[in-house]
């Protein structure tokens, strides 16, 4: 079997496409259909997000679809940068802007500005990783939806070269590593994204 994913990240489905198959599902990005306009993404929620991509898509292509809206809630910016993780710091923003911006915003919040240049790293705040997955028919209509969440703590140097997005600034106490430094089957055991999924299995079981 086959399923679209309505995301344009690639860090996302090189995560999505092992969770997939451990139910034989393949998993095909928007990378595979440049004709599908940009989705506006203009939910308050991460479930609201999920779900106007999820449809959006299913209804471009006439298929059923599968979308993941995710993102970062950080304690000390009262859940910030939360739904706006991808354009924290700008409509285009890369991943390195973001994360810079992420730790201009916690030095300014915490003060904590010259504790930076110290060699160990320097914890900056709580945080979590949000993710909510919707599956719609091929008429947009919802079949699904989950969540899965992952908590961590902002560190002020980024460590590690795996991942995407924030996953070099943020720190699992438990493991002793970034999510960056972790593998991608290693993440997926634990990470908002592979707790996501596995709820998405079992709400598909019980409906
Ligand atoms: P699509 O909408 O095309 O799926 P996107 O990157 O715009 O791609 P989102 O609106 O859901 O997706 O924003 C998710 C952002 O949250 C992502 O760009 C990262 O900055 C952050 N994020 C989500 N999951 C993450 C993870 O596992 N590790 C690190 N950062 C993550």
């Amino acid at each position: 079997a086959e399923i679209v994913v309505a995301t344009s990240n690639e860090g996302k489905v090189k995560e999505l496409a092992p969770l997939f198959m451990q139910k034989n599902i393949a998993v095909k990005s928007l990378r595979h259909f440049p004709e599908i306009p940009a989705v506006v993404e203009d939910g308050h929620t991460f479930a609201d997000n999920a779900f106007i991509k999820a449809r959006t898509v299913a209804l471009a292509l006439g298929v059923p679809a599968v979308a993941d809206d995710s993102g970062l809630c950080v304690d000390l910016l009262d859940g910030q940068p939360g739904v706006y993780s991808a354009r924290y710091a700008g409509e285009h923003a890369t991943d390195g802007q973001n994360n810079t911006k992420l730790l201009e915003a916690l030095r300014s919040a915490s003060r904590l500005a010259g504790e930076a240049q110290e060699h160990k790293p320097v914890s900056l705040s709580g945080a979590r990783f949000v993710c909510a997955i919707c599956l719609v028919d091929a008429f947009g209509n919802k079949i699904a939806e989950s969540h899965g969440e992952c908590e961590g703590i902002i560190i002020a140097e980024p460590r590690g070269s795996h991942g995407f997005g924030y996953d070099p600034l943020f720190y699992l106490p438990a493991y002793g590593q970034t999510m960056a430094e972790l593998s991608v089957e290693h993440k997926n055991t634990i990470s908002h994204r592979g707790r996501a999924i596995q709820s998405l299995w079992l709400a598909l079981a019980n409906s």
